[in-house]
């Protein structure tokens, strides 16, 4: 039998012992539906479960070798066992309930790190059930890209799995079933249709766990970002295996590029207060950018604007300093409202220009509240091309790969100023905090030797970063 016919048969077999039914449901959260699911009654049906492990295999495994499977519980499981012993290939399984026990194993099986590992799943609607195996798999170093479903509801889940760099192939989308039922007369093709539109008009929200973002290396990363110089700013830093921001708070422009003469090889970004020097030339800039260049790091004006768009669109483009032509990003506030987003955006004069807008504030007793930091984070997503990232402090602000999250208040050791700057060490605000660029600027400038308490910085975030994008977090 072909392997369509074998797809046809299922189809059927799937239909005829009720895991597949049509007509009118209650879901769980009380909304009506067309159409209703329920795989797990294929255990009762060992015909069913041969031909689903012999379709899965056709389908995933036969021209391609992976070192486990795995199935996502509780229905997947059983399906991924006959694959496994079918294939001869090693089986993992994830443990659901092992966090609230706290120090029992999630994944139980044996396997190095680096292995790659096929998951399996019967439907898949938001991806949300896959991607929690898949969080679990990625932080014991297993590879997990690709999973093999039995049907796509065509909800949106595959594109939240690719978000996350997974890869998902199906048996059946679900409009490929319904046709399938179609033919056969299982269904009229009214019922057929009404499900489809149902389907369409029910999207799950784009959703993905929240540590997600920080388990991709950046040159994956880059591969998300939307804005130019995010984009760049992912590839220094995977290249240049920095993460370090340093913050030149300086009140002479001299001080400042002797500095930088040393240190720009260890850093990714350069962040400036450009209004605090004292001896300010345009010749200060023009040096700057060239060790820029030299030194392959971007350059942040860190200049917070707060102003309506118009006001904004001046102090960015006007003035004795005229930020817009030299510093690749700047840091805003999001207190205005999406004028002054609208205003940076259409003062870049066509040079690639970014903003950070800030999310949270490393200082004591900040204003900023939960619902601000979400509605700035939303107010972001309007304007993709122009938001490199976000100044924040935790890694729940925001979700999108393609963002970076800068967080200032680090030093080596967690202390406070006398004017309520908070610190945090460099293992904290990477491993737990999520953040991406790292700012440090007295812990370095006020160090007594500045250059190698910069090399300090730059190798003890990386490891931390590495650490982190290994999986191996705990
Ligand atoms: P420090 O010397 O490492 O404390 O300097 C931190 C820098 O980051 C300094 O230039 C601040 O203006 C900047 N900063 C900050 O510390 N906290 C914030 O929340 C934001 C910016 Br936004």
């Amino acid at each position: 039998m072909g392997t369509n016919n074998k797809l046809e048969e299922l189809a059927i077999s799937l239909y005829n012992i009720d895991a597949v039914k049509f007509g009118e449901f209650m879901t769980k959260i009380g909304i009506k539906t067309p159409v209703y699911f329920d795989l797990r009654v294929i255990v009762s049906y060992p015909d069913v479960m041969d031909l689903i492990s012999v379709l899965l295999y056709e389908y995933a495994l036969k021209d391609k070798k992976c070192d486990h499977v795995c199935g996502v519980p509780y229905t997947a499981l059983p399906i991924a066992t006959l694959i496994s012993v079918k294939t001869k290939t090693s089986m993992l399984m994830r443990r659901k309930e092992a966090k609230s026990y706290g120090t029992k194993k999630v994944i139980e099986g044996h396997y190095k790190q680096g292995d790659s590992c096929l998951i399996i799943e019967d439907v898949v609607t938001s991806g949300s059930s896959v991607l929690e195996t898949v969080t679990d798999l990625r932080k014991e170093g297993l590879k997990a890209e690709e999973v093999i479903v039995i049907l796509d509801r065509e909800q949106g889940g595959k594109q939240n799995l690719a978000v996350n760099n997974v890869q998902m192939k199906s048996l059946f989308t679900m409009t490929e079933l319904i046709d399938i039922l179609v033919k056969n007369n299982k269904i009229t093709e009214e019922s057929g249709k009404d499900v489809i539109n149902y389907l369409k008009n029910v999207q799950a929200p784009q959703s993905a766990p929240e540590f997600e973002r920080i388990l991709l290396p950046y040159e994956k990363r880059a591969e998300f970002a939307t804005n130019s110089i995010a984009k760049q700013l992912f590839t220094i830093m995977a290249t240049k295996k920095t993460n370090l921001c340093l913050s030149v708070d300086l009140t002479s422009s001299t001080k400042i590029l002797d500095l930088l003469e040393k240190v720009g090889e260890h850093v990714c970004l350069v962040k400036t207060h450009i209004d605090i020097i004292e001896d300010f030339t345009n010749d200060f800039i023009v040096r700057l950018k060239q060790l820029a260049q030299t030194f392959n790091f971007l350059i942040l004006e860190d200049r917070k604007y707060a102003d309506i768009g118009n006001t904004v669109s001046l102090q960015y483009s006007k003035g004795l300093y005229q930020v817009g032509e030299w510093a690749d990003c700047v840091t805003a506030h999001s207190l205005p409202g999406e004028g002054l987003l609208k205003a940076l955006n259409n003062s870049n004069n066509g040079l690639s220009r970014g903003v950070f807008l800030l999310a949270e504030m490393s200082s004591e007793g900040n204003l900023i509240t939960k619902d601000y930091t979400e509605t700035t984070v939303k107010m972001a997503a309007k304007y993709p091309e122009i938001i490199t990232g976000f100044v924040c402090q935790k890694k729940e602000t925001f979700k999108d790969p393609g963002l970076i999250q800068l967080t200032p208040g680090v030093q080596l050791e967690s202390s406070k100023d006398e004017l309520g700057q908070v610190y945090n060490t460099p293992e904290k605000v990477i491993l737990e905090n999520g953040a991406d660029v790292v700012v440090v600027g007295r812990g370095i400038v006020a160090a007594k030797s500045p250059v190698s308490e910069a090399i300090i910085y730059k190798d003890t975030l990386w490891r931390c970063y590495m650490k982190r994008v290994s999986g191996k977090m705990e």
